[in-house]
């Protein structure tokens, strides 16, 4: 088809279209020749650069629908598009008109929009007095005048005669008389879309002109014949033998060629990352920067979004673009492998950067896992994965105690500090004694356990010591009570509370440490109170970690106190 297209323009450029040339020369003009490549949309080193369809007759072998046909063989509508050659014309020819109207009208539909630089008429007859031009931008639903030609401008038409465009009204219509020519069976008319309008030199950077040529369908309505006063009986016709449309199938610049979609439909082969039948916007995910239409200088290809291999989907920021210097506007969406952000470029909460992995990576994120007990919450440091743990509690991920600390069952302090009073500090303020030395005595240091001090205990018990708060001048330990070897009063196994005075817990008379077991063998009523409801220890009391071998010792003092063998010893205790 280039071939003969090109054939058919050298044809009647001699003669008529200076002023399409004219057009052409200049090089802003999109209408110029590119240069060969294996690509047009790409230069030899792959960068994108702007590219057009070929220059073609946009109507050749298209149907055109015509209102009035004479009926006879030989001037048949398809004759407006066919292969013409001056050798042999082939006319499509309307009927006889003998009344007014004498109005026929040939549309044309091209099937996509086109950047049009002329419409041409060949005619078989001689030309019309009034005829008009009009396009379509959306497959003949709206119509606008592209040019009018008559002898009566103004009374035909409602048009001035020639009047001036100006760049404020570069889309409007002319009307103009249509030239004389000599040879009144082969006169042509040609429509340069372009002629006469300011912007046309630099028509790469004139939306106005752009929208101007750019069609999806032509009409072409014939009013008035030429009328001639000496025919006796007055019947006209018109006669038309070629019927051009001269442009590029419109890509903005995006593609070098128009293909035929699976539909069937023309549609543009778009490069640049654009899609769309005139590669009239971006891609999907390629919406970093707005679509725009590519010119020489610059190919306007869409961008990715740079997701880092996160997310499928994008969308275009226009805050983002402006506060970036319109130089990114991509937002990702629904990013993926627990990353988040913009271009999902950090971890999402929760997660950590693995920095030994490139963020692309899909595990470049990953779980903090902080412990639910331990941790204050459930994200972690970005970077090195340190959850933040309570107090008292250590680890990335804060699963175990801090030296100094032991684990206790409260889920608010899992990990609290060892009991361990400095004895100074807690005998200046409680006044305790100044010398445990001599403040512990007798009991210090003597810890084993006889029939005698079996017998003068109010009770023996073995606890698990599992928590620890002061009260006061008191250390008031949450216990265990896990058997009762004996009581004056009724004890009940299970959580208790033991009351240790501070000033003999700060000499360590008794010694009492969390998380372990004691046997006690103590006496009621020290210092109990309203506050102070449990067990009571002091120096006096025997306190020591247990060993199950005591199992079978104390069930030995439990059988000797039945038998009574208790008022025996008290009595060689008394003597
Ligand atoms: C002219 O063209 C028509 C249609 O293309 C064809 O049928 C006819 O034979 C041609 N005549 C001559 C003389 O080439
Ligand atoms: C003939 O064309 C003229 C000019 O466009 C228009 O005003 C008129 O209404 C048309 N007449 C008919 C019958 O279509
Ligand atoms: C996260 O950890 C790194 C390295 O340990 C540290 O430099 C940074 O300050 C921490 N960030 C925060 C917010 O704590
Ligand atoms: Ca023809």
């Amino acid at each position: 088809m280039k071939d003969f297209c090109e054939f058919l323009l050298v044809c009647w450029l001699v003669g008529v279209a200076l002023v399409f040339l004219e057009a052409t020369a200049h090089d802003a003009n999109p209408f110029s020749v590119q240069s060969s490549s294996p690509d047009p949309c790409y230069s030899e080193s792959g960068s994108a650069r702007y590219c057009i369809p070929e220059f073609v007759n946009a109507a050749f072998s298209q149907e055109v629908t015509v209102s009035s046909m004479c009926g006879r063989r030989g001037c048949s509508h398809t004759h407006l598009t066919d292969l013409n050659s001056a050798q042999n014309l082939t006319c499509w020819q309307s009927e006889m008109l003998r009344t007014m109207p004498f109005n026929v009208t040939l549309t044309l539909s091209l099937g996509k929009k086109f950047e049009i630089t002329y419409v041409s008429l060949h005619f078989c007859s001689e030309k019309p007095d009034s005829m008009a031009i009009y396009k379509s931008m959306d497959y003949g639903r709206s119509w606008t005048p592209f040019q009018f030609y008559s002898s009566q401008c103004r009374r035909v038409y409602d048009q001035p005669n020639r009047a001036e465009i100006t760049k404020l009204n570069e889309q409007e219509p002319l009307c103009m008389e249509l030239p004389n020519s000599a040879d009144t069976s082969n006169a042509i008319l040609v429509f340069s879309t372009l002629d006469g309008r300011p912007s046309r030199s630099n028509f790469i950077s004139s939306p106005v002109l752009q929208d101007w040529v750019t069609v999806t369908d032509i009409r072409v309505t014939f009013n008035r014949p030429k009328i001639s006063k000496d025919t006796r009986e007055p019947a006209y016709f018109y006669a038309v033998s070629d019927f051009q449309v001269g442009g590029r199938c419109k890509c903005n610049g995006h593609a070098h060629r128009c293909i035929r979609d699976k539909d069937g439909k023309m549609v543009c082969d778009c490069k640049h990352n654009t899609e769309g039948p005139e590669c009239d916007r971006c891609k999907p995910f390629h919406y970093d920067r707005p679509w725009q239409r590519a010119t020489l200088k610059e190919a306007n290809e869409c961008l990715p979004c740079n997701c880092n291999l996160h997310a499928r989907r994008c969308r275009f920021n226009m805050e983002l673009y402006k506060l970036s210097g319109r130089n990114s506007g991509g937002v990702c969406m629904n990013c993926r492998h627990n990353t988040a952000g913009r271009h999902c470029h950090y971890c999402k909460e929760g997660y950590y950067r693995d920095m030994s992995r490139q963020i692309t990576h899909r595990k470049a994120c990953i779980a903090c896992d902080c412990h639910p007990v331990g941790a204050a919450g459930k994200t972690c440091n970005q970077t090195s994965g340190q959850c933040q743990c309570k107090d008292g509690v250590t680890g990335l991920t804060c699963n175990r105690c801090a030296k100094g600390y032991q684990q206790s069952r409260s889920p608010v302090a899992p990990c609290i500090k060892i009991p361990t009073i400095n004895p100074t500090a807690v005998v200046s303020s409680t006044e305790g004694p100044a010398d445990c030395e001599s403040y512990c005595r007798p009991a210090k240091g003597n810890l084993k356990i006889n029939t005698k001090k079996y017998c003068k205990k109010d009770y023996a018990v073995l606890v698990s010591v599992l928590d620890m708060e002061t009260v006061g001048d008191w250390a008031k330990f949450s216990i265990s009570l896990v058997s009762v070897y004996k009581s004056r009063e009724p004890l009940k196994r299970g959580e208790n509370a033991l009351w240790v005075h501070m000033k003999d817990l700060a000499c360590k008379c008794p010694r009492i440490h969390l998380g372990k077991r004691f046997l006690i063998l103590g006496s009621t009523g020290g210092g109990a109170s309203a506050e102070r409801v449990g067990l009571f220890a002091d120096k006096n009391s025997l306190v020591i970690q247990w060993r199950d071998i005591w199992t079978r010792r104390l069930r030995k003092f439990q059988r000797r106190e039945k038998k009574g063998k208790c008022s025996a010893a008290e009595h060689t205790h008394d003597a």
